[in-house]
């Protein structure tokens, strides 16, 4: 499928009745069989990420249903998002780790089943058919391994070498010779050629675990076959699904700043600054003129709620406010109680692994010479502060080190509240901060929510005094 699905992205260049290409809803046409397209969110993936690709992926299946939609996530989901999403009872995409070409994607499943025990002439019509270089071989049904022209062909020289034509009709267990080594679906093609290359046979037998699921052969591997993927919350490849680099990206949906990866066509692209990458998908409902499902409002609105922290910090827009308001319409469900109770499912931090708790969502900066790395934890009650805060500072204080940081600082933000509290490790800088220390390494921040417009610049203005 993959293989064919790369073809006729090449044959844009070639043959213009197979041609793929945007209509004006953006859907890939093709005269061929559908294509499967992933849609994935960042790395460390958050609520946005996951309901956003979810949410995209049934807009795109509703406009092009000749193509398949599949909404992944490239990495684990906090156990504050997993239990979100578990309360909220909306479907978790599932888990793709990469998206580099494997032996699953250009493997030939065998549909016919040959005998060991059948005579080598039976096969006769299959090579004036079609002149297979491998043959899968079973015995009571059980895949024993495949069988090679070159088996065929040493069988016959050594007949012919001792007598003047060959004495019989030999069977197929006769004629086969012992079995190469074999490949597993998830391997990578590139490795897989090499493998097949140096196994100096015609094709190796692919198992997923021990269950036997087709061959490859040397043809198979011509083509390098292409995942096409489309970017939601995201478009930094670093940040993006593992083998980004070797697929082809159809598009791009997302509100962060843009340092994209090269692409060899023309791709849609929708970059808005606006609170969450679901309000953006949710403009693309509206302007494809497709009212989402309760399922799906539910997650835009997560995606949303949890982007903009109940649509309380300062990147909400006034088009997330609308959108949110849209979207509550749909479910029938008031907003801020919608995102109390969402929130209501995060994990309190005195229960977490502290340094998992601060890197879950932890983001570097480098400025005049420091580095310094900014954690943001979401909680709905700061009332167990002192149950966790000299174990978090102590973490702060491994991650930086680790890290090779000057500076390591985490914000836990209480989204109810809207304020926050800043645990720091000790710099010179601190004491320059604009708000109120408690005690050391502990300081208030009222009316602070975001990192990005709040926090990171009046940090990054104490580094110059
Ligand atoms: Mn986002």
């Amino acid at each position: 499928m993959l293989g064919i699905s790369f073809f006729l992205c090449y044959d844009i260049w070639t043959e213009t009745d197979k041609i793929i290409h945007l209509d004006r809803n953006n859907n890939y046409l093709s005269k061929e069989n559908g294509m499967k397209v992933y849609i994935t969110g960042h790395r460390n993936p958050d609520l946005d990420s996951v309901c956003s690709a979810y949410a995209y992926a049934a807009l795109k299946s509703k406009l092009d249903p000749d193509n398949e939609y599949i909404a992944v996530r490239c990495g684990h989901l906090s156990e504050s998002c997993k239990s979100i999403l578990a309360a909220l009872e909306i479907n978790v995409p599932p888990y793709m780790p990469n998206v580099f070409p494997k032996v699953s994607d250009v493997m030939i499943d065998a549909d016919s089943h040959v005998d060991i025990d059948s005579p080598l002439k039976s096969l006769a019509g299959n090579y004036s058919d079609s002149n297979p270089s491998v043959v899968p071989i079973y015995e009571n049904d059980k895949f024993t391994g495949l069988m090679s022209v070159d088996d065929i062909a040493a069988w016959l020289m050594k007949e012919l070498s001792e007598n003047e034509v060959p004495t019989h009709s030999p069977t197929i267990r006769e004629v086969m010779r012992t079995p190469g080594q074999t490949l597993q679906t998830e391997d990578l093609f590139e490795e897989a050629k090499i493998s097949l290359k140096a196994s100096q046979k015609r094709g190796l037998a692919v198992f997923e675990g021990k269950e036997y699921k087709g061959f490859v052969t040397r043809r198979c591997f011509l083509h390098v076959p292409k995942y096409n993927v489309i970017l939601v919350d995201h478009n930094e490849p670093k940040q993006s699904i593992k083998g980004i680099e070797e697929a082809n990206i159809l598009e791009i949906v997302d509100h962060h700043r843009l340092d994209a990866i090269k692409t060899t066509l023309p791709i849609f692209i929708d970059a808005e600054p606006l609170g969450s990458t679901c309000t953006i998908v949710y403009q693309l409902y509206l302007r494809n003129n497709v009212v989402p499902d309760k399922d799906v409002a539910k997650a835009l609105l997560t995606g949303m709620i949890s982007d903009t922290l109940i649509l309380k910090s300062p990147t909400t827009t006034q088009i997330d406010v609308e959108s949110a308001k849209a979207l509550a319409g749909i479910i029938g469900v008031d907003i801020k109680e919608f995102g109390s109770e969402m929130f209501s499912h995060t994990q309190g931090l005195a229960s977490t692994d502290p340094e998992t708790a601060i890197l879950a969502d932890f983001k570097r900066y480098t400025e005049k010479g420091v580095s310094i790395g900014i954690g943001q934890c979401e909680v709905n009650s700061l009332h167990d502060l002192e149950e966790y805060k000299a174990a978090f500072l102590k973490a702060l204080r491994g991650i930086r080190k680790k890290n090779g940081l000057d500076w390591a600082v985490v914000m836990i933000t209480n989204v109810i509240s809207e304020n926050s509290v800043l645990l720091t490790t000790n710099y010179r800088s601190v004491k320059h901060l604009p708000y109120t220390q408690l005690e050391e390494g502990v300081l208030v921040m009222p009316g602070v929510m975001s990192r990005k417009k709040q926090l990171l610049p009046v940090m990054l203005y104490t580094l110059g005094m």
